[in-house]
């Protein structure tokens, strides 16, 4: 009886599916690349946010990153980055900053954003406003043609801070308690839903500022001076 060895084809290795989150830590990894020693940067807030300055504790930590001083936009920023040991400062102590860094809900093809999801857009665009540069970090999933119509759950709009209560937006990713969602300056917000798309987010910043009780507004209007996409096919940097 002969006894014959039967190649069988080698198998063929399992697809890797990058999740959101996989694609968002992507995108956090490109833009820690245009941080540089020495720098005043800008911490955004976000999961994708987290991820940037996790990765930048990493490179202070390795030593391929040294003198950075972080100006976070938020309360959970701020905790964040001083577990981890990243010297803080604030925009009073810091009013230009070299870089910041942060998440959105919509981006358009023209880099303008919707932010706010995370109830942090005061003190995100008063520190990126401040920023010789902002860079914005997101998944393929956040590309819109037009600010405000993507009904992405919880700030598929403008967001308002709001001093005043007016139908204000009920707990949050963050704090889901079901108690009104107080902002780090205690704020309340106010999610707007559009139909279509905005179609001139210059006039609606203005008209939304405009309403009494008013503090800020999550248009991101002319800010981003480049957008980090991490999608399926790769990462896009679209300046
Ligand atoms: C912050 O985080 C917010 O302005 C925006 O709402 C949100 C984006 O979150 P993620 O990075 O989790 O998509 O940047």
């Amino acid at each position: 009886r002969s006894i014959r060895c039967l190649s069988s084809p080698a198998p063929t290795p399992p697809a890797t599916v990058l999740s959101q989150d996989d694609l968002k830590k992507l995108s956090a990894v490109k833009a820690v690349e245009y941080v540089k020693s020495g720098m005043v940067l800008g911490l955004g807030t976000g999961f994708t946010a987290a991820l940037v300055v996790s990765e930048i504790s990493d490179l202070l930590s390795s030593g391929k990153l040294s003198d950075i001083i972080g100006v976070p936009t938020s309360k959970r920023t701020f905790e964040q980055a001083k577990s981890l040991g990243i010297p803080l400062s604030t925009l009073a102590e810091h009013p230009r900053l070299d870089l910041a860094i942060d998440g959105a809900d919509e981006v358009d093809p023209d880099l303008n954003l919707v932010k706010g999801r995370g109830g942090a857009l005061l003190r995100e665009k008063m520190v990126e406003a401040a920023s010789d540069k902002f860079i914005v970090v997101v998944d393929e999933t956040k590309l819109v043609t037009g600010l405000g119509g993507s009904g992405y759950a919880g700030g598929g709009g403008a967001v308002l801070n709001c001093s005043r209560k007016k139908d204000v937006r009920q707990s949050s990713d963050w704090i889901p308690d079901g108690k009104p969602h107080v902002t780090d300056n205690s704020n309340y917000i106010v999610d707007l839903y559009f139909k279509t798309p905005i179609v001139d987010a210059n006039a609606a910043g203005k008209e939304i500022s405009a309403l009494e009780g008013v503090v800020e507004h999550g248009l991101f209007l002319d800010m981003a001076a480049a957008v980090i996409i991490a999608g399926k096919e790769g990462i896009n940097i679209k300046t």
